[in-house]
């Protein structure tokens, strides 16, 4: 019989399911479904609550968990053999929270397979939305955090990153502080990641150390919930958090609500979620020290794999747990592919075969000219007031407003990257936007390096099945490698190798300072 693991991905405009035949070395399914198209009463724009406050960007949690119903329902009807899957395990958006009441436990543990999820789950929540990792409204929570731990040096260290507006800790804050009677209701916090995997288990599930790290909550080194950044946060806050634990250790089978209604096997296992940044980093393989790889998805990310864990004095960058063992440090940019989206729009362009047309009529360095999209307010650099600068740029050119903003974005990539001392061989490229050569063609060149592409962009969602089939193989008394797990899974596509051009690569040495500069000006008018 082929054993067979399913890795899901909740994102935040889709969910989307991987099922990998391990013994096969190959990728037997994969699925998206995107929630604003399949599941349009909810109201929401690219997976997000609409609302008059740029900086408040929340999600309805019964939304995932509607389109998880309709994502095993369409596996059904698709002929997926789920009788025959063995693990599970899955990715989520990192930082956002879910928040549940005393009535949560038992109403998990009880699902009842004539219902829907979403009758199933009804009066178990004590908050109705969930902040996502877009959100930016606590700057103020921040700051008391922050200084309740040290400063940005201390929290970075203590931590794994300075205080930031999306971590779930600050948003936990902000939520006691505004509504302090709901707060008071809430017996359990979730991560997205962990929210979803008690769909799956039936009960409340453990937070992995990979997701864990992206709340300002937990003990970056022991791995522990921190007790200081606790106090700092809520009152009662052990008392309402899971345990953390080590993506390895199985939950328990799937909940007989998924073996009833869509034919999973009873006994398969449930593995702890991570992080979509931790499980893509499992998805394109980077389990070595001194990896690197960029994912081009609703957000951009820069990460690189590291034994021992290294923070950012400056407080700009993250080191989250990798599923894999040891640590992984991250920048991430919230004006990723809506921000090149805005400026497809913005001219009329009808395709990104268009759009990778007119960059490469430009030549390397966009003759000077400069682009910060921050559509929204941005994360690297951070950014409070969305605004759009040009520098030496003519607004009306369509084609020298493509190439600009694709080379702010690796410009951006390669001077807030500088604390992570990774000088990799190679940049794996994956996410939606690593099919797109042009933009590929550009990081190559801004960043100096090799790029290369993994078969499948669902990196985050391969990253999980993986994780599942480890943590069967540990269940199962094996003592598996890393390596042995992801090989055949996570080889670059051959020929799909693109080597950066000497002279671009100068150009872009030389436009680094004017990047930078411009950073500096704009920065300096926004405030
Ligand atoms: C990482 C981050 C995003 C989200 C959504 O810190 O905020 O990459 O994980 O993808």
């Amino acid at each position: 019989m082929a054993k067979l693991f399913l890795g899901l991905d909740s994102s935040t405009q889709s969910l989307s399911a991987v099922i990998i035949d391990y013994e096969r070395r190959k990728v037997v399914y994969d699925k998206s479904l995107n929630f604003d198209q399949a599941l349009p009463s909810y109201g929401t724009q690219n997976g997000v609550l609409p609302n008059p406050d740029p900086l408040l960007k929340h999600s309805p949690p019964l939304l995932w968990a509607e389109a998880l119903d309709l994502l095993f329902a369409t596996m059904k009807k698709d002929g997926v053999a789920l009788g025959e899957i063995l693990a599970v395990s899955g990715s989520g958006q990192q930082h956002g929270s879910v928040y549940f009441n005393s009535r949560a436990a038992t109403a998990l543990a009880n699902l009842d397979s004539r219902k829907s999820l979403v009758e199933n789950l009804q009066g178990i929540f004590s908050r109705a939305t969930a902040p996502i990792w877009m959100d930016s409204s606590t700057a103020a929570e921040c700051a008391e955090i922050r200084k309740a731990l040290g400063g940005v040096k201390a929290t970075a260290e203590q931590t794994g990153s300075d205080a930031f507006e999306r971590f779930t800790g600050p948003q936990i804050r902000k939520f006691y502080k505004t509504e302090p009677e709901a707060y008071a209701q809430t017996a359990s916090i979730a991560l997205v990641s962990s929210f979803m995997a008690s769909l799956v288990a039936g009960k409340i599930a453990p937070i992995d150390y990979g997701d864990g790290a992206g709340m300002n909550l937990m003990d970056i080194r022991k791995k522990i919930w921190h007790a200081g950044a606790l106090k700092a946060t809520a009152p009662d806050l052990a008392k309402k958090l899971p345990p953390l634990a080590d993506s390895s250790k199985v939950i328990g089978p799937v909940s007989s609500y998924f073996a009833k209604k869509f034919g999973l096997n009873p006994v398969a296992q449930v593995f702890p979620w991570s992080g979509d940044n931790p499980c893509s980093a499992v998805g394109v393989g980077l389990i070595k020290t001194g990896m690197a790889a960029i994912s081009l998805g609703t957000s951009d990310t820069y990460f690189g794999s590291m034994t021992n864990c290294r923070t950012d004095e400056q407080g700009e960058g993250h080191v989250f747990g990798l599923p894999a063992g040891g640590y992984m440090s991250l920048i991430c940019f919230k004006n990723g592919s809506l921000a090149r989206e805005k400026i497809r729009d913005a001219y009329g362009i009808k395709s990104w075969k268009e759009f990778g047309e007119l960059i490469a009529t430009k030549p390397p360095g966009n003759n000077g000219g400069i682009l910060l999209p921050w559509f929204e307010a941005e994360i690297v650099p951070r950014v409070n007031r969305p605004g759009i600068h040009r520098f030496d740029l003519d607004e009306k050119d369509a084609a020298a407003n493509c190439r600009a903003i694709v080379e702010a974005q690796m410009l951006s990539k390669r001077l807030h990257a500088q604390w992570m001392k990774v000088t990799p061989d190679c940049i794996y490229a994956t996410g939606g936007a690593s099919n797109d050569p042009a933009l590929l063609r550009v990081m190559a060149d801004v960043m100096n390096c090799h790029v290369l592409r993994i078969e499948i962009s669902k990196s985050a969602a391969l990253g999980a099945a993986l994780m599942a089939a480890h943590g069967w193989l540990v269940q199962a008394g094996e003592k598996p490698k890393w390596e042995t797990v992801v090989a055949g899974f996570t080889d670059p596509i051959p020929g799909s190798e693109i080597r950066p051009n000497p002279e671009a690569a100068k150009t872009y040495d030389r436009l680094i300072e004017k990047y930078a500069a411009c950073e500096r000006e704009a920065l300096a008018k926004t405030g």
